[in-house]
């Protein structure tokens, strides 16, 4: 279905009818800033994928090599800007009294574009958390040479890691309990930039519209919740959000 037309009247339609409004992000509405996607062309660093480098095995193994990952992937999101569709949620955030963004992504994008009510599902690449005292603090803000020696906790002396979600680990306390809930009482679900191939992310939108929320996907390509959608808009969402937002009743 084309982004354009009938189809993007019919996803205005339904946020102008909604009192509440849930926003789930991937690492799409990223990519027109020039941050690779996770499965896209660009998802791969010296040969390595990223689930290969995204779990507590990989850090173990070798915390020098994910560090140098993350302060790559770090420079990379310190350099770019959001782009326009990062700001677009962040004008649909103001027209919604009941609002929440979840988003997926860890680059800190969404919160520059100025974006507040929001879940950082799976924590920030700007955030680092001790293993041994379990401290959480912000991390300099020059990521530093991508191969220097893994940081330590200052207290501690703990080894310090990225404070992210990695593959096979848990959420950080109440956050998934946070964004099912308000996913089952909001009206419309927006989805964008996400491949829905990572659970229970995935499920945050599916769960929604099986409660009655209108679900709505921002995708280039047909993805799960594409195909459950209401209305899928198949295009970029640098485009196609600015284009939604515009439609809305001032
Ligand atoms: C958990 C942080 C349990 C890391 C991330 C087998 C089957 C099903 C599930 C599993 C399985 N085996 C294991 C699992 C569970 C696993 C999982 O889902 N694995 C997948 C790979 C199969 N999930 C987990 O492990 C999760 N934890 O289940 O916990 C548990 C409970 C208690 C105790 C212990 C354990 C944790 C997963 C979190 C992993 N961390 N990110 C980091 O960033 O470094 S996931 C990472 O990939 C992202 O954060 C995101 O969540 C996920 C998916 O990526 P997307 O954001 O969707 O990006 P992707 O590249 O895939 O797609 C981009 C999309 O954008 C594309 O569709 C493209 O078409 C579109 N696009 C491109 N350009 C644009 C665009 N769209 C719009 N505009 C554009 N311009
Ligand atoms: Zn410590």
């Amino acid at each position: 279905m084309a982004f354009d037309g009938p189809d993007l009247d019919r996803a205005a339609e339904i946020l102008a009818g909604a009192e509440s409004l849930l926003v789930l992000t991937g690492a799409g509405v990223s990519a027109e800033s020039g941050i690779p996607t996770f499965r896209g062309a660009g998802g791969l660093w010296r040969n390595f994928r990223a689930e290969e480098l995204a779990t507590p095995e990989a850090f173990a193994r070798d915390p020098g090599l994910v560090w140098s990952w993350y302060r790559w992937r770090r420079r990379i999101c310190l350099e770019a800007s959001p782009n326009a569709g990062h700001l677009a949620i962040a004008g649909l955030e103001d027209r919604f009294p009941s609002f929440l963004l979840a988003t997926q992504n860890v680059d800190g994008l969404h919160r520059r574009a100025s974006s507040r009510r929001m879940l950082e599902l799976h924590g920030s690449i700007h955030h680092s958390r001790c293993t041994g005292c379990g401290t959480v603090a912000d991390l300099p803000a020059d990521p530093g040479p991508e191969d220097a020696p893994p940081p330590r906790c200052a207290p501690c002396g703990g080894l310090l890691r990225p404070h992210i979600v990695w593959f096979g680990e848990g959420y950080h306390e109440g956050v998934l309990e946070t964004a099912f809930a308000f996913a089952r009482t909001a009206g419309a679900i927006l989805v964008a930039g996400t491949s829905a191939m990572v659970w229970p992310p995935a499920a945050i939108a599916l769960d929604g519209q099986a409660h009655g929320a209108a679900l709505i996907d921002v995708n280039p390509e047909e993805t799960e919740i594409s195909r459950a959608a209401d209305v899928w808009l198949a295009a970029p969402s640098g485009e196609s959000l600015p284009a939604l937002l515009a439609r809305l009743p001032r």
